[in-house]
């Protein structure tokens, strides 16, 4: 326990609802969205009582966001560990979105806090995506090169940013006046810039990926999405449909069963246009519009051990067992037992590379373009890590640790 005024756990929790706030201004749709989830979750909760809240309280479940942002570099994304540390959330999990279809020329983790207590209190997490700039099968050694000089003289935090993250972790909090400051700067880095976007360089990233220009062409990072968490995720697809909001065509994993929940469901509406403005290559500025940021809503069940993974992965949900004891005696889903004995699931708190994928692809203007022949760029786990600098979490293990 720190002494400080506000201790990370309330960081966290703060940036949440702050990031909540200028995504809802941003985004009008973003707000009906929440709006619709909350409408959802208390229908559920009306309907099932107490038994709706066996996946988490229903003040965690309405509080629950997840954000999406993508970043250049390693030192970036270094940078962005030290700020999500000062919330308590930490790298969990290594995913190439290179491996996709289509391939998106990213590698990425999730930023989330990793102990129970501190999931219950508030499990804000953010995956994070970092451009591979040096794989040449999306560019080549001159967009490479453009691509490190762009990246390498632009600054996505301020110093002052980056010192009071450093003074909360290290502190465990922050005193009030520097915890509002920290908040104001960590937001204001997260909204979208007005910055005009040069016409040319964008439209060549976007011809190679729309995730590439959307990360290198412009000036600075931005929230790509939030998403809030619901009891019952095919309801407010047709709630959202009937509202005349167009969704992607479908619900990404596991399809909707009566056998109990596992792992993670999501689906979004489709990326809207928002005015931007543009330098043209003569230097004139004009008023145009991107389709980048989307609406994404997501529901979880229990977190599957490594025997239950590859099940999922090998024979789809029908595969599995009609009950929660029978997951848990077939050592497929991780429960805990608590204090009468009663099983308990333990929530998954990850991502999925496919959905991951089908969530990039659904909202992608074109498929890009990929040349397979040319070398790939080695990265993985343990290279994320060293970028890092800070351990990144397996998540199999966390889940292993909180029984
Ligand atoms: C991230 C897409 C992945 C999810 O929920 O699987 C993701 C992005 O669009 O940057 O957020
Ligand atoms: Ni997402």
């Amino acid at each position: 326990m720190s002494g400080a005024a506000v201790g990370t756990t309330e960081l966290r929790a703060r940036f949440a609802r702050s990031l909540s706030a200028l995504y809802g201004s941003e985004v009008p749709a973003y707000t009906t969205l929440v709006e619709v989830s909350e409408a959802v979750n208390a229908d559920v909760l009306a309907a099932m009582g107490p038994e709706a809240e066996r996946l988490g309280s229903v003040a965690r479940v309405t509080a629950e966001r997840h954000g999406a942002i993508r970043v250049g570099t390693p030192e970036e994304i270094a940078q962005v560990g030290r700020i999500f540390g000062a919330c308590g959330m930490f790298p969990v999990g290594f995913y190439d979105l290179r491996e996709a279809t289509p391939p998106i020329p990213v590698v990425s983790t999730a930023f989330r806090p990793i102990e129970g207590a501190e999931l219950a209190a508030n499990p804000f997490r953010v995956f994070t995506s970092m451009l591979v700039v040096d794989d040449r099968r999306f560019f080549d050694a001159r967009t490479q090169s453009q691509l490190e000089e762009f990246l390498g003289s632009r600054r996505l935090f301020p110093d002052e940013l980056l010192d009071l993250a450093d003074l909360a972790e290290k502190a465990g909090g922050l005193s009030s006046y520097d915890a509002e400051r920290f908040l104001e700067l960590a937001t204001a880095s997260f909204a979208l810039s007005p910055e005009p976007v040069d016409r040319a360089w964008y439209d060549h990233l976007e011809s190679i990926s729309s995730v590439a220009a959307d990360i290198g062409g412009v000036a600075s990072t931005h929230i790509n999405h939030l998403t809030p968490r619901v009891l019952d995720i095919d309801d407010l697809y047709r709630r959202m449909t009937a509202l005349g909001i167009e969704m992607i065509d479908r619900i990404q994993g596991p399809p909707r069963t009566s056998r109990p929940a596992v792992l993670l469901r999501q689906t979004s509406f489709r990326a809207l246009a928002e005015p931007r403005t543009f330098r043209e290559p003569d230097g004139t500025i004009v008023r145009g519009e991107l389709s980048v940021r989307f609406g994404e809503v997501e529901a979880r069940g229990v977190a599957l051990t490594p025997a239950g993974r590859s099940l999922y992965d090998a024979r789809g949900i029908d595969a599995f067992p009609d009950t929660e004891q029978g997951l848990h005696d077939a050592g497929l889903a991780h429960y805990r037992r608590d204090d009468a004995g009663l099983l308990q699931p333990i929530v998954y708190e990850d991502f999925l590379p496919t959905s991951a994928a089908g969530i990039f692809a659904s909202n992608l203007t074109s498929d890009g373009s990929v040349d397979a022949a040319q070398r790939a760029a080695a990265r993985d786990a343990t290279w994320l890590q060293a970028a890092l600098g800070r351990t990144l979490h397996d998540p199999y293990a966390l889940y292993a640790a909180q029984v």
